[in-house]
């Protein structure tokens, strides 16, 4: 197999691009792609900071070189969930990362915010781990992003994080999540930060590889949650359906994009008040975070 730019041995072939790369190839490409997705939906500037969430994983560390390469003013945010040794393990790669670079990393503890780590949260509320761990998430990313004045935040997703999360919210009919659904989400209001995925057109072998070719070191395993998540199982028949027909994630989340989508956008339309409590955005009075920390203190009150 030969490179399609060069015609070196290739390294990598991407079947559902119908081509291969050998490795200084494939790394432009890889950026490319990043670059096409940041044109195409206006997400980023730079002459604008980005706070880029860091999980320590291959994908938002990827992005974060990559934005870094790029010249983009970038501060990384780990935010600590406080799951045993994956967090302790997977903050140490992000600290890691940053030193190595010499960018800037902000990190905030979910257990600070909210009064107790993510496994404590579940017992407490008795929903899955990912239920209270996916609102604090986003709401820690906003509220750090106005604090430190940044007014987008970027998220390592990449095509079959998107591809998994679709599938999700079609198999229910979620119309609002699937309204949501986007590569970059605009703000909507003065307290929200908008949201870009950069890595949207790259698949998670392609962000692994890259990571390998750029020597990023990544936690390798995942969090002890993910096993019983939906989105696991999602991402197997994903990963079955792309094995039969290369490009079906691909088609799958593009055609959403290009025809869907629109006609969901249309059919929501929320007005957005100030929590009563934190001054965050809310549809409600109080917003649901507030509502968690108030759950988690009651119960250590008990
Ligand atoms: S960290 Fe949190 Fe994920 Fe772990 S508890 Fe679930 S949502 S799986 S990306
Ligand atoms: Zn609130």
């Amino acid at each position: 197999m030969k490179c399609r730019k060069c015609g070196a041995p290739a390294a990598l072939e991407l079947r559902r691009h119908n081509a291969a790369f050998c490795a200084p190839d494939f790394l432009e490409f890889f950026r490319n792609q990043v670059r096409e997705a940041i044109r195409r939906h206006r997400m980023l500037t730079k002459d604008e900071p980005v706070l880029v969430a860091v999980s320590g994983g291959k994908d938002s560390l990827a992005l974060w070189d990559v934005l870094l390469e790029d010249g983009y003013r970038t501060t990384g945010l780990y935010l600590d969930l406080g799951i045993f040794d994956y967090s302790v393990e997977s903050r140490a790669k992000c600290e890691a990362f940053a030193a190595s670079r010499g960018a800037p990393l902000v990190v905030r503890a979910v257990a600070d915010e909210v009064g107790a780590p993510v496994p404590v949260i579940k017992e407490v509320t008795r929903r899955p781990p990912c239920s209270g761990c996916g609102l604090s998430k986003r709401y820690l990313m906003n509220r750090a992003a106005l604090d430190l004045g940044i007014p987008v935040v970027a998220t390592g997703h990449n095509l079959d994080d998107e591809a998994a999360t679709l599938f999700g919210s079609v198999l229910h009919w979620q119309t609002d999540a699937l309204a949501r659904q986007s590569p970059a989400l605009a703000s909507t209001h003065a307290k929200l930060a908008r949201r870009v995925k950069p890595l949207y057109r790259l698949s998670e072998r392609e962000t692994a590889a890259y990571a390998f070719l750029r020597k990023i070191d990544y936690i390798v395993e995942e969090c002890p949650f993910a096993r019983g998540a939906t989105s696991i199982a999602h991402k197997e028949v994903l990963a079955r359906l792309e094995d039969a027909s290369p490009g079906a994630r691909h088609n799958f989340v593009f055609g959403f994009l290009d025809r869907a989508r629109a006609a969901f956008e249309r059919a929501e339309g929320v007005t957005l008040n100030e929590c009563a409590r934190c001054g965050q955005v809310t549809t409600g009075t109080v917003c649901a975070f507030c509502k968690l920390a108030d759950q988690v203190k009651r119960a250590a009150a008990r």
